[in-house]
């Protein structure tokens, strides 16, 4: 449904990839909406309530339905993506384009042009939609690398606007961003924006230089100039989770008796090491278990008394390369515990799965030693979550230096994921570390993940978003 009139009712308006919630369609051809999880809807939805605010997004499926819905106290719009659409604009530029250009090109970028041309046409619609339903001068929110687009094109629409625009994954420096073909479209796109959010200072910085370097605007620090007299900041606001529920959830009974159980299960190894990730070729999953196969193989470790649990979280599985890293993964884990595992020891308990968040939360509190190593990461929020589930403050982080978090986390066991030695020597570190040392780190790292929730997050963006002048053609910043 395109909607006829050019302006709607909603003081905020969020534009997002996904609508914070799934359409299940049951064996009777039903429809019915579950609501997703994950951290952007705890994040956003307080604050859309408080606004009486709109959701634009695509509901995961192919030519659903464009009804407006109600869930949870928000006003849902959908909009539908064709087979073909889902193929270029998702699977083809968002996932196989952006994605590994954005994350150090671990992967390589495809250049479609029929991909772009359906980046354009799938972000216009996203733009129109979202002019349809915003009040005048409303707050919008556009979310992610999917729709770097839409702030111009929405601005173009509806110049009365506020319009924020926050990036979930890195901003890669411009050596690599420049291989992009529509590199200029691009930052033309995020220029719509009055306020374009990064995960860290580095992001910001790399986008700024690009406008300057490629686009010939003025800036001053985080500050751009454009031609019309307007003036677009570029700033960090690095994302966390909500520490409060996760908190409750992980000393709640249930899961406390479960991450109990786990360890039995495990036959009470002596440490428990865990990875949790998206099945993503970012994420650093293969080299992390080769680091500690090695470890075993050495005798550094042994499957008596150690154990590496690796939940992998089916993702993006129409994507090739997902496909080939699946394999690649499997084959590894096969040959380790082929070689390495004892009857009722294997060295790597491997689960292709997804799991509800009260067992994820008694993954964290049952392991001694979280292992994050991701080789690009916007934030990563499962090192996030792991900390703000121990309450006693013991358990060990390792962590890349390639993930957002390690700006923050800085009591980790901090590791350069393409050095397997040394991440060998950071987990033996964590392994052998006194628990006095642990406490330290850990408690630390609880006062920071404490100290800043996914509600501040939300309202510290919105709050610097509200100050932007658009019309007024005023600085957001004295
Ligand atoms: C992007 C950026 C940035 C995972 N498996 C299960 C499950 N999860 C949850 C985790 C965590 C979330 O998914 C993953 O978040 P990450 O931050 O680690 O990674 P991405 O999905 O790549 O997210 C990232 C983030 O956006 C936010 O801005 O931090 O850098 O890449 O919350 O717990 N949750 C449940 N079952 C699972 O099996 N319930």
């Amino acid at each position: 449904m395109t909607s006829t009139r050019t302006q709607g009712d909603h003081d905020l308006v969020v534009v997002a990839n996904r609508l914070p919630v799934d359409r299940v369609v049951g064996e009777d051809g039903e429809t019915t909406w579950r609501r997703s999880p994950g951290g952007l809807v705890t994040a956003l939805e307080p604050i859309i309530q408080q606004y009486d605010g709109a959701w634009v997004g695509w509901d995961g499926g192919s030519d659903g339905p464009e009804e407006p819905l109600e869930q949870g106290g928000m006003h849902l719009f959908p909009v539908a993506l064709s087979p073909q659409e889902i193929e270029e604009f998702y699977e083809g530029f968002s996932n196989g384009t952006l994605w590994p250009l954005y994350h150090d090109v671990v992967a390589k970028p495809g250049f479609h042009r029929e991909w772009w041309d359906s980046y354009v046409t799938v972000n216009r619609r996203f733009a129109e939609r979202a002019a349809a339903e915003a009040a005048d001068k409303a707050l919008v929110w556009v979310q992610d690398y999917q729709l770097q687009l839409v702030p111009a094109m929405l601005r173009e629409l509806r110049p009365d606007l506020r319009i924020g625009f926050f990036l979930h994954i890195p901003f890669p420096p411009s050596e690599l961003f420049v291989q992009l073909p529509w590199r200029s479209q691009i930052l033309e796109g995020l220029l719509g924006a009055d306020l374009v959010g990064f995960q860290r200072r580095g992001g910001a910085q790399n986008f700024v230089r690009l406008v300057r370097q490629r686009l010939g605007h003025k800036t001053h620090k985080d500050l751009i100039y454009l031609e019309d007299g307007r003036t677009v900041a570029a700033e960090c606001f690095p994302i966390s989770i909500d520490v409060a529920e996760l908190e409750k959830l992980s000393v709640s009974d249930p899961v406390a008796e479960r991450a109990q159980q786990i360890r039995s299960q495990l036959g009470e190894p002596r440490k428990l090491l865990l990875g949790v990730d998206r099945l993503d070729y970012t994420k650093g999953i293969y080299d992390r278990l080769r680091a500690f196969g090695e470890l075993l193989e050495e005798g550094a470790l042994s499957v008596e008394d150690a154990v590496f649990v690796q939940v992998a979280t089916p993702s993006r599985e129409r994507v090739d390369e997902y496909r080939r890293l699946r394999d690649e993964i499997d084959r590894l884990v096969g040959r380790i515990n082929g070689d390495l595992g004892r009857i009722g020891r294997p060295a790597i308990s491997y689960l292709h799965s997804s799991y509800p968040r009260d067992e994820m939360a008694a993954l964290y509190r049952a392991a001694d030693i979280m292992v994050v190593t991701p080789l690009r990461d916007g934030m990563n929020l499962v090192a996030k979550e792991y900390v703000a589930c121990r309450h006693r403050d013991d358990g060990a982080l390792v962590l890349s230096e390639f993930a957002g978090a390690a700006d923050e986390l800085k009591q980790a066991f901090m590791v350069n994921p393409y050095d397997i030695n040394g991440m060998k020597a950071a987990i033996l570190e964590a392994v052998d570390a006194p628990p006095k040392d642990l406490t330290k780190r850990m408690k630390a790292m609880r006062k920071t993940v404490r100290s800043h929730d996914v509600s501040d997050w939300a309202e510290e963006f919105i709050g610097m978003l509200k100050q932007a002048r658009p019309d007024h053609r005023k600085r957001l910043r004295p």
